[in-house]
């Protein structure tokens, strides 16, 4: 299952949040970021050096700072969810 990584406090994040609960896909979501658990955190560095939020992780898969591309990426994720 998708892991959407960031706070829902943060607009970027929402973005990403509603992208998937629209169509309903399945997603965990998980709170990074100012006042949550820190960006620099090496496990979320790993994800992405920029530690900005959103990132979207599935399997071996990973999008960092998903706005601009996530509309392209967007079937991909509706397929492995399927
Ligand atoms: N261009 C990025 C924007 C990402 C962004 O600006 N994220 C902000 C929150 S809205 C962030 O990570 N701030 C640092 C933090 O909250 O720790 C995208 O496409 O997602």
């Amino acid at each position: 299952m998708p892991r959407i990584l960031g706070k829902a406090s943060s607009i970027n994040v929402r973005k990403v949040l509603w992208t998937c609960a629209e169509p309903s896909i399945p997603f965990v979501q998980e709170d990074w970021g100012t006042g949550f658990q820190p960006t620099g955190d090496p496990r979320f560095l790993a994800l992405n050096p920029h530690a900005m939020v959103p990132v979207i992780q599935d399997g071996d898969f990973t999008l960092r700072e998903p706005i601009r591309p996530l509309d392209d990426d967007l079937p991909s994720l509706q397929a492995k969810s399927g």
